[in-house]
């Protein structure tokens, strides 16, 4: 049998219908279906998320305070015939289960200005209704995860242990990183910043994660929860422009790679009209920052992956890191001459 059938079977959905949704570089997430119910199950994976209760806690938080605020409803976790939260299987992975909103679907890229509008505003809802919550109860699932100089850090650890052909083949990439280590710079200095907020942030805000209504077309919820936590500014709206800008992934080939100023306008128009008056002045003025921020963190992690040995994110063949980062360090560059123009 399927683990996944056997995990369904715990929380209650017995001789299930499945279908693997998506295969993420992180978690495997199914939607499941039995006596006409029906759920999103999800194994995750316990090596990145290492506290479970933070991951459960925050969920729970988030989701009460919203039906609270009654802005913005997320799926309801499902718990178990046990009534745990989680069930772990004799492999050892953690599994959970959420209410399957019904009429709804999630959008893949290339995606339309109005569509992606319409993501845009509803991740910037999500962070403004969470903006009563307090921020000291919601806890870092994953420590230091949009920390800039960490990530930084990291590679320069990965360099240094890093075998000489690896290291050979990164060379253009890393001059690249270092040359815009500015970077680096202005996110240490929007943490001794004031006006620079720490607010709930989702932190993993791609299209795919964002459930449309089948009537309306529109953004009904962001899902994925996992990294909501503390976070700055430009985690959201950097991650969308990393993520949305280009008409394909960061799995492409870094040629294909490309900026749409339609799609790069409808995010940065639909978060500022979702976040209203949450951001202040300095946020709304260092707007533009965000994209090229998650950009090179986002390069910087694959790459110190490849490095490492690619020891984080799953791959499909050797070399794949090292073409995500490329892929994404390229978008950069066409960013920057996007912004620049
Ligand atoms: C990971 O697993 P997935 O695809 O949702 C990663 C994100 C990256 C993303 C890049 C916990 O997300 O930070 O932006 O890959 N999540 C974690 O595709 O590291
Ligand atoms: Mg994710």
């Amino acid at each position: 049998m399927e683990p996944v059938v056997f995990a369904a079977e715990r929380f209650g959905f017995y001789t299930p219908f499945f279908e693997l949704l998506t295969d993420g570089l992180i978690h495997k997430t199914y939607k499941v279906t039995a006596n006409n119910r029906a759920a999103i199950l999800q194994q995750v994976n316990t090596n990145v998320f290492r506290d479970i209760n933070a991951v459960v806690g925050n969920y729970q938080l988030i989701d009460s305070h919203l039906e609270r605020s009654g802005m913005l409803r997320v799926p309801a976790m499902i718990k178990t015939m046990q009534g745990d939260d989680t069930w772990t299987d004799k492999e050892g992975s953690c599994w959970r289960a959420f209410e399957f909103i019904a009429n709804t679907y999630t959008e893949a890229l290339p995606a339309s200005p109005e569509k992606i509008f319409s993501a845009a505003k509803c991740y910037g809802q999500f962070t403004s209704s969470l903006s009563g919550l307090d921020i000291e109860k919601l806890k870092p699932t994953i420590a230091s995860f949009h920390d800039l100089s960490h990530r930084y850090r990291q590679l320069q650890t990965a360099i240094s242990n890093a075998n000489d052909e690896r290291l050979k083949k990164s060379r253009t990439l890393l001059e690249k990183i270092t040359i815009r280590k500015n970077l680096v710079e202005f996110y240490e200095s929007l943490k001794s910043n004031p006006e620079f907020k720490i607010r709930a942030m989702h932190h993993d805000t791609k299209l795919s994660n964002i459930l449309f209504d089948k009537a309306t077309g529109q953004a009904v919820c962001p899902i994925d929860l996992d990294t909501t936590m503390p976070g700055y500014f430009f985690s959201d709206v950097g991650d969308m422009i990393r993520s949305m800008i280009s008409p394909s992934d960061e799995n492409a080939p870094a040629d294909s790679v490309e900026v749409n100023p339609e799609i790069y306008r409808a995010i940065v128009s639909g978060y500022e009209s979702g976040i209203g008056n949450s951001f202040t002045t300095a946020e709304r003025n260092e707007i533009h920052k965000a994209g090229m921020i998650m950009l090179y963190m986002q390069g910087i992690r694959f790459l110190a992956d490849y490095l490492s040995n690619n020891t984080y994110y799953k791959i499909k063949y050797a070399e794949q890191n090292f073409d995500r980062a490329l892929n994404q360090i390229t978008l950069l560059e066409k960013l920057e001459e996007f912004l620049d123009a």
